[in-house]
């Protein structure tokens, strides 16, 4: 089939919003009834309710809204903005100003191995090849260079790293003779520019490679460093890289831990479970970024910690595969970033505050997801590729009625 449905245009309408609104609206109302039961004693709640309106019909009526009415104030959907065909279908995609204009580029890797640039409203820019992999890019991460910027790219079939530039000149590669692929790459803001940092599938562990591609360090001591994010932990002006080990590969509850730029373990954060993905930005706003990852393996917990490992917030996810892709972004224009979670089976949630403040079902599976204020409101879009294309969606409140 060439092109998405109306159902895809429409996710946040599907049976599976649906089904999770009216689960949580009956939850709701059933759990106001019990709370306004207790309220009201042993005696038969209706004789109490008429006596309440007898004495205060406006206390009665203000009762009433409030037991039926879900907490609509912070029920939001997703609305699409645009969307684009793409040959091949999305590998990853990733935003961030390229081209260095003060407006984000989106960057996209697709199953037929090119790489893409597009512009805000999903144009193509520029395209072109990415090196032979056996296999194709499944990794993209705009970095900041001294001259100009740059999009690492990486790819989980072979243990090679290339950056290249907004025209599409490749700025440098870089390939173990050892190693199996990457399984995760990030950038690690060093001084003013950005390192790229890359977690293999096994040898040689964590490989930081500074803007020219020259190796930095190589953390090797970490059995199984499968996910990495950037975070200045000790406040030095300098990131440092956050490895999370992931399920296959580490004992229980192995946690995180923190290397300097010269590859040494600085400092650890246990964790209740398994720990695997995770992104790094700053939801609480105090100018230091925090963790986004979520921990468990029979039931899921999302959640946000400073870099010491302290709490902010955490959800429960309960019994649902491991997310897939996490990033935090400011969607609703309050000046916090709240935090999206893509999962394997295609369902997308966003979370506020510990709060789910949206959720929808793409129709297919594994998509890919950025953000990137790409209409210049201040409010950040999400960008959801998959095996058709590229689709932008605003995050909007849900009307009444809906
Ligand atoms: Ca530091
Ligand atoms: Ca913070
Ligand atoms: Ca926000
Ligand atoms: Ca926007």
């Amino acid at each position: 089939m060439n092109g998405w449905g109306t159902a895809d245009r429409r996710i946040s309408r599907s049976e599976y919003g649906r089904a999770a609104d009216r689960a949580r609206k009956s939850w709701a109302v059933a759990k106001r009834f019990r709370d306004l039961r207790r309220g009201l004693g042993p005696v038969n709640p209706f004789i109490r309710c008429w006596n309440l309106f007898i004495r205060c019909p406006f206390c009665f009526v203000w009762l009433l809204v409030l037991t039926v009415s879900p907490a609509g104030a912070t029920d939001w959907e997703f609305v699409l903005l645009w969307q684009q065909l793409i040959d091949g279908g999305v590998a990853a995609v990733a935003a961030g100003d390229l081209k260095r204009d003060a407006s984000p580029e989106i960057v996209v890797a697709t199953w037929q191995n090119d790489i893409r640039v597009l512009s805000c409203s999903g144009e193509r820019d520029r395209a072109f090849s990415a090196p032979p992999l056996r296999g194709n890019v499944t990794l993209l991460a705009v970095g900041r260079g001294a001259n100009e910027n740059f999009v690492a790219a990486a790819t989980l079939w072979r243990p090679f790293v290339a950056a290249y530039a907004s025209d599409g000149r490749r700025l440098w590669q870089y390939e173990d003779l050892k190693g199996m692929g990457v399984a995760c790459i990030c950038t690690v803001r060093v001084g003013k520019t950005d390192h790229v940092a890359a977690a293999y599938t096994g040898k040689p562990g964590i490989r930081l490679l500074d803007e020219h591609g020259g190796i930095v360090s190589t953390v090797r001591e970490h059995p199984a460093a499968f996910f990495v994010a950037g975070l200045d932990v000790d406040d030095d002006g300098h990131e440092e890289v956050l490895s999370t080990p992931g399920k296959l590969l580490a004992p229980p509850n192995t946690g995180m831990a923190y290397y300097d730029t010269a590859g040494r373990p600085i400092k650890s954060i246990p964790f209740p479970g398994y720990t695997s993905l995770v992104v790094t930005a700053d939801i609480d706003n105090d100018g230091k970024k925090d963790i986004v990852s979520y921990y468990g393996s029979e039931t899921m917990v999302l959640g946000v910690w400073n870099r010491f490992g302290k709490a902010l917030w955490t959800a429960k996810l309960g019994k649902m595969s491991a997310p897939s892709e996490l990033l935090a972004a400011d969607f609703d224009g309050d000046g916090k970033k709240e935090v999206v979670a893509a999962f394997p089976m295609g369902q997308i949630m966003v979370f506020k505050d510990g709060r789910r403040m949206a959720a929808a079902q793409c129709q297919q599976r594994n998509s890919r997801i950025a953000a990137a204020d790409v209409d210049a409101d201040g409010r950040a879009e999400l960008l959801v590729g998959d095996g058709k294309g590229l689709r932008a969606f605003k995050l909007e409140p849900k009307e009444s009625g809906k």
